[in-house]
């Protein structure tokens, strides 16, 4: 007889124990381990982010479902076998329950790791990069269920802007109308990851992590969602903005005439920037994410101080 599903989240004892003392918590995602790096720059990364930001005085929550038990905090045993894995479901806000119900394990992307966080009721998040609305999204609507988790659960989702591989202007009016601020940490400039400017700018300005988490706060106070905060690329990592590009637009047609798509689209095209630019781009991802490891844990201690 198949098990009775978990009904609900399953904390580390570190995680717990951050939990009951108030203590700052960040939240992590699990899909850019399984889908978005290499073994096994994916779990050095991944353990690297982690020690950050205890080092900055947070208590990190990497979010998983293991063999349908959704856990926030995972040991080092579990890191390494997810990151080790292939083959592993990629977990949306859609997927979760189907994935809880079998039993089955999954990597949880911003979407699915903003519901857990919310369940845990962690209030700040650090990834790479967003989700967003897919180049051509006119025709094939696809849009990240990122962008609506970002409007319905309160988490600030600390990040380097979104990858070039996304249309970036329609990821941000859709960010506009699901009524999302998008805050950029330090910029006017709302940064593309491997560059610090899009050619865009951002609606809402921060300039330290009190002010970032001050407006967090306000927007959990008031039940009105999450919030992005952006965090640019620092400069003597960034990439060669036309350089990358053009690699983008051949991945992006490769992917195209090779029939990926959907969920695939993302996951494959990562894994060729990184063939293609002979590490670089993986190289600069891991740089970004460290960066906002310390944005983020920064945020979450103050905003505990608010409290
Ligand atoms: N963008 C990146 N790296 C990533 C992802 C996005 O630069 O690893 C992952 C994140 O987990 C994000 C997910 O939530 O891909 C978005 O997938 P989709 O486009 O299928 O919603
Ligand atoms: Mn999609």
């Amino acid at each position: 007889m198949t098990p009775k599903p978990a009904l609900s989240l399953t904390c580390s004892e570190e995680v717990a124990a951050a939990r009951r003392e108030g203590r700052p918590l960040v939240a992590l995602e699990t899909t850019i381990l399984t889908h978005g790096m290499p073994w096994p720059a994916n779990v050095e990364t991944a353990l690297e982010v982690e020690a950050i930001i205890r080092a900055g005085g947070a208590v990190p929550a990497t979010m998983a479902i293991l063999e349908g038990v959704p856990r926030a905090g995972l040991t080092r045993p579990e890191l390494e076998a997810l990151g080790r894995a292939t083959g592993v479901a990629k977990a949306s806000r859609r997927d979760l329950a189907v994935l809880a119900a079998r039993r089955a394990t999954g990597a949880t992307t911003v979407a699915g790791t903003m519901v857990l966080a919310g369940m845990a009721n962690i209030a700040v998040f650090v990834t790479g990069g967003l989700g967003g609305v897919h180049r051509g999204a006119t025709r094939s609507l696809d849009i990240s269920a990122d962008l609506t988790e970002l409007s319905r659960t309160p988490v600030g989702v600390v990040c380097a802007g979104v990858k070039s591989i996304l249309d970036i202007g329609l990821t941000l009016e859709v960010l506009e109308t699901q009524g999302v601020p998008v805050l950029g940490y330090g910029t006017d400039r709302f940064p593309a990851f491997y560059v610090a400017d899009s050619g865009h700018a951002v609606p809402a300005r921060v300039d330290s992590p009190e002010e970032a988490a001050r407006v967090l706060a306000i927007q959990r106070a008031w039940g009105l969602g999450g919030l992005v905060l952006a965090n640019p690329i620092p400069a003597a990592e960034a990439l060669a903005g036309e350089a990358i590009e053009a690699v983008i637009a051949e991945t992006l047609a490769d992917a195209e005439a090779q029939g990926v798509r959907g969920k695939a689209i993302t996951p494959f095209v990562l894994a060729e920037l990184n063939r293609r630019t002979d590490g670089q781009s993986l190289r600069a991802n891991i740089a970004l994410i460290r960066h906002n490891a310390s944005l983020g844990a920064a945020v979450a201690v103050a905003l505990a101080a608010l409290r």
